[in-house]
């Protein structure tokens, strides 16, 4: 028998190579997919970091944590929160929103971000980085401003640091 077409074993063959194939270029675009919403949220949390942060540096000196001190933690850390649009709050997450704006009166704190500001670190001019709340006397406050979101590879932040200065 001359059979010069397809027979019925070689276009199954065929048909599950293209199956295969075409799941190959589906997990490669959902990859792609899921990269790109990485850097979307990225992009989101700096920009409002950036927003927040600037708005911190236009406000007077004097009423910084009149403004941004909502509460006091026991490590000496006022704290306020500031919602991001479009990322996901992690369950964990307390105040129901992603964005948190810190301010340390404890001159001996002494944490991985701390550390990044020169801490211990004198806040109030007295010469020594002994105090434990400089919230009646500062000179200088550290300001970090902080989105911590979730995601379905895990959780993310993005943060910003600073020293705020008597202008
Ligand atoms: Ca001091």
């Amino acid at each position: 028998m001359n059979n010069s077409g397809f027979s019925l074993l070689e276009l199954l063959a065929t048909i599950a190579v293209m199956a295969i194939t075409s799941m190959g270029v589906t997990s490669v675009i959902l990859t792609c997919t899921d990269l790109d919403m990485t850097s979307y949220q990225t992009g989101v949390a700096m920009d409002k970091a950036n927003e927040i942060m600037e708005m911190v540096r236009k406000t007077d000196f004097t009423s910084l944590i009149s403004t941004y001190g909502a509460t006091l933690t026991t490590e000496g850390v006022w704290v306020s929160g500031f919602d991001v649009p479009n990322l996901e709050v992690r369950a964990t997450d307390l105040d129901g929103m992603a964005g948190k704006v810190l301010i340390v009166v404890n001159e001996t704190l002494y944490t991985e971000e701390t550390f990044t500001l020169g801490f211990p670190r004198d806040l109030n001019g007295d010469g020594m980085a002994t105090s434990l709340d400089v919230t009646a006397s500062y000179k200088i406050l550290p300001v970090i401003v902080k989105v911590e979101w979730a995601t379905k590879f895990g959780d993310r932040e993005y943060d910003l640091r600073t020293l705020i200065a008597r202008r």
